[in-house]
């Protein structure tokens, strides 16, 4: 295909993607219910629900067009999302298929110390081709996640992340706003070029690492690696320079995120949430991210029923909520202002694909109920006999 075709083709795309009465078909509809983490399944070993998780280095799309190597749990960004009751046994096998190291971490679950994921505080980190057994209980109630914990400024915004959502028949949000329908929504944000340098670098040294070690040539200091506290500052004495006083990497250095993803997808790739007039949804947000998101929804006020999880006892309504990062909410969005509604971050440098707007953080909240004559865009032009204007344009 010519560029010029295939620029062509993909701008067609993308605005036919954004017509409100292409969001309202059967087509968009399905294609947007495979935007959200896909439950992962589980065996049962006699009362232990058995889940399996592997990491891998995959090719992942954040829009049509634009691809990089990363980081995935089961070849997915978001990874899936477990979802299980309070209360119940878990056991999650935890494969590395990458020559990395990784850790999960259970962000928001209680679980016993050794089961937290933190290397060399809680359990050596998984090497390249080990298997680590993750075994708790369920608690407390809430929306909660899990993430890598080795390298996680690196490990995190490469991908490995998804929801842990634990349930109760007794609901309290659920008792006070009767839903039928919810939505996970993760949030986080990407320096490409950051995560290509950094992931080419680091499988590089791991490597060395291993070939060093394997013909009993490692070098404990090169490596930066200590048996203890003790041990370093000695060696720091007798003139050892530490990575960090070497280092030529400032704050400029580190990740100026350039892709903003709600679910592993950018704008007009992002999962839009569905609702009807008179309907309650439950929507759970998640920052797996490093920035703070000000999620801000058009048209309504929603409530705050959750905080990290933990049912917020007198929901209190807004429009504009902050996510900072490491945090989870539960909003409730109550159906009475019939339309098509942007809910988006409002930094708005975050509604953008690398610098361009509109991109990012970005997505609507559409009213199956709408109308069909209500969503056309083009009347006013047509009224006027203009005809061909588009609807959409990727780069204004
Ligand atoms: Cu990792």
């Amino acid at each position: 295909m010519k560029r010029r075709e295939f620029l062509k083709s993909t701008t067609l795309m993308s605005a036919a993607m954004l017509f409100p009465n292409y969001l309202l078909s059967a087509e968009a509809r399905e294609r947007n219910a495979q935007r959200f983490p896909p439950s992962l399944p589980h065996t049962v070993d006699g009362d232990v629900k058995v889940f399996h998780l592997q990491i891998d280095i995959i090719q992942h799309e954040v829009v049509p067009g634009f691809k990089f190597h990363t980081l995935a749990f089961n070849r997915q960004i978001p990874g899936p999302e477990i979802r299980v009751h309070q209360g119940d046994k878990v056991r999650v096998i935890f494969k590395n298929n990458t020559e990395l190291n990784h850790t999960i971490h259970w962000h928001g679950l209680h679980v016993p110390w050794r089961m937290d994921g933190v290397p060399y505080v809680t359990q050596l980190p998984v090497m390249p081709g080990q298997e680590f057994v993750y075994e708790f209980v369920a608690e407390p109630y809430g929306t909660h996640f899990y993430h890598c914990h080795w390298g996680t400024l690196l490990h995190m915004q490469s991908g490995m992340y998804g929801s842990f959502i634990v349930e109760n028949d007794q609901d309290p949000i659920r008792e006070k706003f009767p839903y039928e329908r919810e939505y996970t929504l993760i949030y986080s944000a990407h320096d490409s070029n950051f995560i290509r340098n950094e992931l080419n670098a680091m499988l590089e040294r791991m490597k060395e690492r291993i070939i060093l070690m394997k013909s009993g040539r490692f070098d404990k200091k090169r490596f930066a690696v200590f048996n203890s506290k003790e041990e370093f500052e000695r060696a720091v004495e007798g003139g050892y320079l530490p990575p960090y006083v070497i280092s030529r990497r400032s704050r400029a250095d580190l990740p100026q995120p350039n892709w903003f993803t709600v679910n592993g997808k950018s704008y007009p790739m992002t999962p839009n949430i569905y609702i009807k007039s008179g309907e309650l949804i439950r929507v759970r947000l998640i920052n797996a991210g490093q920035l703070e998101h000000y999620l801000h929804l058009h048209g309504h006020d929603f409530w705050l029923v959750a905080d990290d999880g933990l049912p917020v006892p007198q929901p209190w309504q807004m429009n504009t909520m902050r996510l900072s990062p490491g945090k989870t909410a539960d909003i409730i969005i109550e159906g009475k202002n019939r339309g098509i509604w942007t809910f988006h971050d409002h930094d708005t440098s975050r509604v953008t694909n690398n610098g361009l707007y509109p991109g990012g953080n970005l997505l609507a909240l559409v009213y199956e109920d709408l109308p069909p004559e209500e969503t056309e865009l083009n009347m006013m032009a047509r009224k006027m006999g203009l005809t061909n204007l588009p609807n959409v344009a990727l780069d204004e």
